[in-house]
């Protein structure tokens, strides 16, 4: 059996434990209390520590999932999080204004801590921002001659979120591939 360590970084507010609960399907563990930071994000609760949850794929292969705290204030936590990490993903919230700033933030993050890492970048909350500029994303969407994918996602829907997963795991069996055959 493989496991695959997944990560889910992005800022406050952008649907990282939605994720992690939506693909899990209830088995999850969090850490969230409730929220001071309303200027940070205007919502009940944020993550302290971490969420995780594992998943059994019908493969036979099993996720391992992490999300992340977003609020800056716990950035030391992300490379902790980061190492021996197999996927990554960055989510993205359509919402803010400041979205592509902040995108190359978390791009400038990976490049650090996860270069060689296999990553996607999910765009959550589209339905309330549809005018969102997904080319955008796409065209910063990278570093060296890395290419990351860009999908729209709801991440509060469990198949959307699976699809998302797919698209990381695809990901990483091209890095597989090139990595034996150079
Ligand atoms: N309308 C809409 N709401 C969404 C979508 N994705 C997530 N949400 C909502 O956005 C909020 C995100 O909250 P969290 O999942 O706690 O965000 P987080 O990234 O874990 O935040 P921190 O832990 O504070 O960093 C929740 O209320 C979700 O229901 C989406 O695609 N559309
Ligand atoms: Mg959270």
């Amino acid at each position: 059996m493989r496991e695959h360590k997944i990560v889910v970084l992005g800022g406050m507010g952008c649907g990282k434990s939605t994720l992690v609960r939506a693909i899990a399907a209830g088995a999850v563990v969090d850490t969230d209390v409730h929220n001071s930071d309303r200027a940070g994000a205007d919502k009940a609760s944020t993550t302290v520590a971490m969420d995780y949850a594992d998943i059994d794929l019908p493969n036979g292969d099993r996720l391992r999932l992490y999300g992340t705290p977003g609020q800056q204030r716990f950035d030391f936590i992300w490379p902790i999080l980061l190492k021996g990490a197999s996927g990554v993903v960055l989510l993205l919230d359509a919402t803010r204004h400041t979205a592509v700033e902040e995108l190359q933030g978390y791009l400038g993050v990976l490049r650090e801590h996860a270069t060689q890492v296999p990553a996607v970048i999910g765009v959550s909350r589209m339905d309330l921002a549809p005018d969102f500029d997904l080319d955008s994303c796409a065209t910063v969407a990278g570093w060296d001659d890395r290419l990351l994918p860009v999908m729209p996602l709801d991440a509060r829907e469990r198949e959307q979120g699976l699809f998302l997963m797919d698209v990381l795991m695809s990901e990483m069996e091209t890095r597989d591939l090139v990595l034996a055959h150079g």
